[in-house]
């Protein structure tokens, strides 16, 4: 998109000041790394017009070597991302219950960097793949920066962080010929999974659609440890974070999201950095269900076990504050890859509760941007950078920016003025909650985190009814593409302990004998809040619905359509034959967004085939617009004709469908609507509800070719 097209927040943040004086434009004539202007940077210097190239070619050198010193190690897990700055503000002081500055005021802004990711696929994966997604923000607080690293998904594989390298290990392509990329569907996972009980509750999110979301914007995030907050007094409270998207969370479908990771595998990324480019910022609402420490025995499983959510009917989230991301980044490498996320980083008001995972983590994250980002002073580069002053005697290092001046680098000094000293300043001081700790040293596991099936069974109970489908399906999927049969007979066996129904049905799709008996019976117990059926469905805001189109088009309905739709803010692409125009019925022209072969139905979230005659023929003799619309039907997406682009619909192979006669108004089948005469705000409204609703679930498509 063209800078003069590029919305960008009026309002700069002490970020966006911060990075300013690190931003470079190119300019002037063309140099070396240490200023020197070259002549010529398109041929080497050689011992005559066709001689050797000679050693004292300094440009050549620099300019090579440069190159190739270009990449550093991709993430270790998470390696593929996508970035945006915004801001964080809250709807109240939290005072009661953390000491947290940036969580103080409501008229305070703080700004924030988030990237989101997946976690299996390396750098240049794609981005649709059935994965867990990341959710990682950091806030540049006055006191120094949080990062809050979460996922999508509120709970973990596993529950101790000596484990995470066995299964990033199984989940990562097998390592002795590096298959699959990007995928969860072979044996290695499964093999572990199926040893490894404890990944029961997550493995189910993950084969749920919740490992395929529709967009970084409709997606929710947790903090999925218990943290703590901490007030002014000392006093702690248990505390679990959670995103919610305004939105709502929605996701795409399996074959879909295949489609997509070879028609457009920038899906997720192109998504966000449009929508921020045209000033559709993102929004999340952040919430937080809140414990006191007396109730941390309350509950039938450990606040400390990170495959464990507290259900909301029993903790409700209170919204505490809303972020919203508006701004991208100027180079992807300088800020979206280079950012470094540590779980260690909190400050005052915030702490760690003994969580196993958590505690790993906060080792592994920093040790891991030593290696990524080549030493210690990583936190000088610009995106990492606090707001808050830095001042220490850590000194040297590779990449060491600073230059520090003085003659003392050492605590206690009076040579140096005493400086830097232990302030008796409580202000932004950060003090480590007073936690009694005592016990023996000891490797073992405890009791209360044994329980491995009962909040699986929740989430499974709490699943609308095609959302449990997408699921067998999804677990039917990934083990049919191991080829060990113990794997998969395995994987079953363990799910029996989740839903005995379940378990068997999953057996019958991947050749495995059904397990006879039901362990234990399944406790019925639900839990609304976890189901995507219960999100927010009252907006059709950012969605993108394509409208096929040929010459003979009927340019009124369109136009209408087009405004109607905009006015809600989802946009009509016009998708016909070629890029240009297309003459319409009255003799006009409509403007072609994009040559139809250039897209596909699996980009957008609903079809529209509109009226005009001979428009509608030449789409009822095109393959490809045909497919669009068999495609999107077969997605469970809204599709909407008007007058002769009725016809269109009726002559394709689908589903017995009532459709709009002559003497009709509106007619709506399987989110199928359609009206003779298109101009028509109750067409307009019909259509855009079932858009809000994201998908038409009751619809059959099974038989559906696509
Ligand atoms: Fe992790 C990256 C989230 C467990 C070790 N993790 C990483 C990122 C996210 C998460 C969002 C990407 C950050 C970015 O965008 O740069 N990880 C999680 C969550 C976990 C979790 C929600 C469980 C609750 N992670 C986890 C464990 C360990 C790690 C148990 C190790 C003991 N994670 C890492 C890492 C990464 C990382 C190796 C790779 C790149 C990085 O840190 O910066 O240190």
């Amino acid at each position: 998109m063209p800078d003069a097209q590029r919305k960008t927040d009026p309002a700069r943040d002490e970020k966006d000041q911060q990075l300013e004086r690190y931003r470079t434009d190119s300019s002037g004539p063309l140099t070396t790394e240490t200023g020197v202007r070259v002549e010529d940077t398109d041929n080497s210097l050689k011992a005559g017009e066709r001689g050797p190239t000679i050693l004292e070619d300094f440009h050549l050198r620099e300019k090579i070597t440069h190159f190739d010193h270009e990449r550093i190690p991709e993430r270790v897990v998470h390696a593929r991302g996508s970035g945006a700055y915004g801001y964080f503000q809250p709807y109240e002081s939290m005072s009661r219950y953390t000491c947290a500055d940036f969580l103080s005021d409501p008229s305070q802004r703080t700004p924030v960097f988030v990237r989101f990711s997946t976690v299996a696929g390396f750098r240049g994966s794609a981005d649709t793949v059935r994965d867990v997604r990341g959710f990682a923000t950091k806030f540049y607080t006055r006191h120094g920066n949080f990062d809050l690293v979460g996922n999508n998904i509120p709970v973990f594989f596993i529950q101790d962080g000596i484990k995470f390298p066995d299964f990033v290990h199984a989940v990562k392509p097998e390592p002795h010929n590096e298959i699959p990329q990007a995928q969860s569907a072979h044996d290695n996972l499964w093999d572990f999974v199926g040893l490894q009980p404890e990944t029961t509750h997550m493995m189910m999110w993950v084969m749920s659609d919740r490992a395929l979301p529709r967009s970084y914007r409709m997606m929710q995030g947790f903090g999925v440890h218990t943290f703590r907050f901490v007030n002014a007094d000392g006093v702690g409270t248990f505390v679990k974070f959670h995103w919610k998207p305004k939105l709502g969370t929605h996701s795409l479908v399996w074959d879909e999201t295949q489609k997509i990771a070879g028609k457009d595998p920038d899906y997720n990324r192109r998504d966000l950095w449009e929508a921020i480019e045209k000033g559709d910022y993102p929004e999340f609402e952040l919430g937080v269900q809140i414990v006191p420490e007396s109730d941390e025995f309350a509950f039938d499983f450990d606040l400390l076990d990170a495959t464990k959510i507290i259900p909301e009917e029993r903790v409700p989230v209170t919204p505490i504050g809303k972020m919203v991301l508006n701004r991208n980044p100027d180079n992807f490498f300088a800020e979206t890859e280079q950012v470094a996320f540590c779980t260690g980083n909190i400050v005052p008001g915030i702490d760690f509760t003994n969580d196993p995972l958590l505690q790993a983590r906060n080792f592994s994250y920093l040790d891991t941007q030593l290696i990524r980002l080549g030493g210690p002073n990583f936190q000088q580069i610009p995106v990492n950078r606090p707001l808050a002053e830095v001042s220490n005697n850590q000194r040297d290092g590779y990449n060491q920016r600073r230059v520090h001046r003085g003659r003392t680098n050492y605590f206690p000094n009076s040579l140096g003025g005493g400086c830097p000293y232990i302030s008796d300043d409580t202000e932004g001081l950060f003090r480590h909650y007073q936690e009694r700790v005592d016990g023996h040293k000891i490797r073992k596991r405890s009791d209360s985190f044994q329980d491995h099936y009962s909040q699986a069974t929740l989430f499974y109970n709490s699943l609308a009814d095609w959302e449990r489908e997408h699921m067998i399906a999804a677990f039917q999927f990934e083990l049919n593409k191991c080829d060990e049969k113990s794997v998969r007979e395995r994987v079953v066996a363990n799910l029996n302990n989740v839903d005995h129904e379940m378990a068997v049905r999953i057996a019958k799709g991947i050749g495995v004998t059904p397990p006879e008996r039901e362990v234990k019976p399944n406790h019925g117990a639900s839990s609304p809040a976890l189901s995507q059926a219960n999100t927010a469905m009252d907006t059709i805001s950012t969605r993108k619905i394509a409208l096929l189109a040929a010459d003979g088009v009927d340019a009124k309905g369109v136009t209408a359509l087009r405004e109607a739709m905009a006015a809600k803010g989802a946009t009509v692409e016009v998708l016909a034959p070629t890029e240009g125009t297309v003459t319409t019925s009255d003799g006009g022209t409509l403007e072609v967004d994009h040559a139809i072969n250039t897209m596909a139905s699996v980009l957008y979230d609903a079809v529209v085939v509109p009226g005009g005659v001979e428009g509608a023929a030449a789409l009822a003799a095109d393959g490809l617009a045909k497919f669009y619309v068999i495609e999107a039907f077969k997605h469970a997406k809204p599709i909407a004709a008007m007058g002769a682009g009725v016809d269109v619909i009726a002559r394709l192979p689908l589903p017995e469908l009532r459709l709009a006669g002559g003497g009709d108004g509106i007619v709506t089948d399987q989110g199928v609507v359609t009206h003779r005469n298109g101009d028509d705000r109750e067409f307009h409204e019909t259509f855009a509800s079932l858009l809000a609703r994201h998908r038409v679930w009751d619809r059959d498509v099974a038989s559906v070719p696509a």
